[in-house]
């Protein structure tokens, strides 16, 4: 018997949910290990060249890390590279381009992007997170200073919009881009759709989803997607 492959991961990182919204898909059996958030440089199998998670260890023991090079591996490998494979290269990879500049960076303002949403992000995370006592309890705390004071603030300011908006205008734009199909792949989800479902179902813990829940198009092709998984 192979050995089973793993991801190690941590429960609330966006590029995690885009690796395990795949895999659940192409039913891969695999173990998700969930690292305390502190202790990354240590556990993860790709440092100290990489600290940043997901990490992928395949079956024959080969480590890969980058979340959408991790999904493209996995594609290759137990897919043929149907979901990568495409007619239109250059589509596929300005789209490629756009979700994971733009996309990844709205995670951040919706749910860390007022004092308010800040502070419930973060104590959500502290429960999620497999933190140990004393840093469960400083993140949850000292936590939403930090992602809303440096990090969030900023770019909502240069943004100019709020997060709503951004994330309404930024579902119109990729919704738009299905030419009236139900996913960006036409008839089928291929891995633009799985890019994105990545981000966007990484929200969903969190109560600021009720934004996402409010456009339309959106939601009815996050939940198509959802729906894909389950069959
Ligand atoms: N480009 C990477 C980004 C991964 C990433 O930034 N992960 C965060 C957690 S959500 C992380 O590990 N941050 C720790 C760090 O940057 O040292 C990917 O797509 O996998």
């Amino acid at each position: 018997m192979g050995n089973k492959s793993q991801l190690y991961m941590l429960e609330s990182c966006p590029f995690c949910w885009k690796v395990r919204g795949l895999v659940e898909y192409l039913n891969i059996p695999y173990d998700a290990i969930s690292i305390n958030p502190r202790k990354a440089k240590k556990l993860l199998p790709s440092a100290p060249e990489w600290t940043k998670t997901p990490v992928w260890v395949d079956e024959d023991t080969s480590v890969i890390v980058d979340s959408t090079p991790i999904m493209i591996h996995i594609d290759e490998k137990y897919n043929q590279g149907n979901l990568w494979n495409s007619d239109d290269i250059q589509r596929r990879d300005e789209w490629k381009e756009w979700v994971d500049t733009r996309l990844s960076k709205a995670t951040v303002p919706i749910l860390y992007g007022s004092l308010l949403s800040a502070f419930t992000t973060t104590l959500r995370v502290s429960k999620m997170e497999k933190f140990g006592f004393f840093s469960r309890r400083i993140y949850a705390w000292a936590g939403f200073i930090v992602m809303w004071g440096f990090i969030a603030r900023k770019r909502v300011k240069s943004d100019g919009r709020k997060p709503k908006k951004l994330w309404h205008d930024l579902l119109d734009e990729f919704t738009q881009a299905f030419d009236n199909k139900p996913f960006f792949g036409g008839e089928k989800p291929d891995m633009i759709d799985f890019l994105a479902y990545g981000y966007v179902s990484s929200i969903s813990p969190f109560s600021q989803f009720k934004h996402i829940e409010e456009h339309q198009p959106g939601i009815s092709w996050f939940q198509r997607m959802k729906n894909q998984s389950k069959s």
